[in-house]
């Protein structure tokens, strides 16, 4: 049992270095777009609608019957996931709810048999990869549709009175190898079928409720580990396999929907923060919770500053587009991105020798020699950078390259002149050039 060596040499033979170096590319990216989509966009009101109302498959059906989307242009998804400055992907090719986007030979349940008469996955991979961007897949580890998947805590038809008894009857005859079996030709279909796949994002993994929730070998984690990396050798998993004596079975934290104060916590780690436009990972029509642009912004900075990544999740409609609400988020993030994006990619956290300036959050491309500062509250007249007298040798706004500039002051500090008239960002970004 392999307790504090790393589960990664357990599992596989990678050193620390070969790690690094895997993950290279999704580090300089930072920025992803996650997509759920499945036959829950039919009921439009949330992706657990089946746990929330209690649904049976039986009436769970009504949706696969009903499932056309005739609107489906993943091309379209693509240029606006690149135009907004994401440079990878991740679809739920399978969601809780049982329903593969994919042609499986394991089940009928799938979108080749709906009115889409097509492999929507295959179709996903194609239109990202022609755009540049990587490609992930989200894989659900939960199935209330499986005949043989153990009804548990969250099940749609988890017991109201819990009590063993209940749990018991309903999980007669059903048998969790037989899914754990599933599940591994299933992820074997998708790591084999459609070429390079940059990430798999497994969903997700509890402690055992009631005594019938999921314990740390109910997915068989540590051979399923082993089988992706060797059916994809540079794939990046991400945690919630719950590999508990293998937690570094995995590649990164996946903080979900936290707060930007939240994010310093991970400052150091290898982290993805997960997070909707909405409150709603699958398309919910009546929702209005919406994050503002200025919302938006500051998780993909914060992140950033914290040396993490921001995935921002898009729930297509049934008829599979991006409804107005989405585009609109992502234009105003194309917006920002485009003039601003140089403050995001290949950038972590500033070595804490440089302070952060009042109203301001730092990242910095050690590379390129560059710290950049995000003006979160736009100072009048100018700006001081405290103790920074001799560590920079230029200032100018990224967006236009307009050069600011500056004078000694207090001593050891730094005083940059800027206009009157704040740049048209609603977070504007000076870089500063290092000595
Ligand atoms: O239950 C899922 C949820 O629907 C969604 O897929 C998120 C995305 O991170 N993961 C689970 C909740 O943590």
């Amino acid at each position: 049992i392999c307790s504090s060596v790393s589960a990664q040499k357990m599992i596989g033979t990678e050193t620390d270095a070969q790690k690094e170096k895997r993950m290279e590319w999704w580090k300089d990216d930072r920025f992803g777009m996650f997509i759920h989509w499945g036959l829950y966009a039919q009921a439009a009101r949330h992706e657990w609608v089946k746990n929330h109302e209690h649904i049976t498959n039986d009436v769970y059906q009504k949706y696969f019957d009903q499932f056309n989307p005739d609107q489906f242009e993943p091309q379209k998804w693509a240029k606006e996931a690149k135009a907004a400055g994401m440079k990878y992907a991740v679809l739920t090719t399978k969601h809780h709810e049982g329903f593969c986007l994919f042609d499986s030979k394991y089940t009928d349940y799938k979108a080749p048999n709906t009115k889409a008469k097509r492999d929507l996955v295959r179709e996903y991979v194609n239109a990202f990869r022609a755009q540049g961007l990587k490609v992930g897949f989200y894989y659900s580890l939960l199935d209330w549709h499986h005949p043989d998947y153990l009804v548990d805590a969250y099940h749609p038809q988890a017991p109201a009175d819990k009590s063993d008894a209940s749990y018991a009857k309903l999980n007669k005859g059903r048998d969790m190898a037989k899914y754990r079996q599933y599940m591994r030709n299933q992820i074997t279909e998708l790591l084999t079928n459609y070429g390079k796949i940059d990430i798999l994002w497994l969903d997700f993994s509890f402690p055992n409720k009631n005594g019938h929730g999921k314990t740390k070998d109910d997915w068989g984690a540590v051979e399923l580990v082993k089988l992706i990396r060797k059916l994809q050798p540079g794939i990046i998993i991400d945690n919630r396999l719950n590999l508990e004596e293998y937690k570094d079975g995995a590649d990164f934290e996946t903080p979900e929907q936290v707060s930007t104060e939240e994010l310093a916590k991970y400052r150091g780690k290898t982290w993805e923060t997960c997070q909707t436009f909405s409150g709603s990972w699958g398309y919910y029509r009546d929702e209005n919770t919406w994050k503002t642009h200025r919302q938006l912004l500051d998780l993909l900075i914060t992140s950033t500053s914290n040396g993490g990544n921001l995935i921002l999740n898009v729930g297509p409609t049934a008829r599979g587009e991006f409804d107005y609400r989405a585009n609109r988020a992502l234009d105003s993030l194309a917006y920002w991105m485009h003039a601003n994006g140089k403050a995001i990619y290949n950038c972590t956290f500033a070595p804490d020798t440089y302070k952060v300036p009042e109203g301001t959050k730092l990242t910095y491309n050690k590379a390129a020699g560059k710290l950049y500062v995000q003006l979160f509250n736009y100072p009048q007249g100018k700006l001081v950078l405290p103790g920074y007298k001799g560590k920079i040798k230029y200032a100018q706004f990224l967006n236009d390259s307009s050069e600011l500039l500056y004078k000694e002051a207090n001593g050891n500090d730094l005083e940059l002149t800027l206009p009157a008239q704040k740049p048209p960002y609603e977070i504007p970004v000076i870089e500063l050039t290092l000595q």
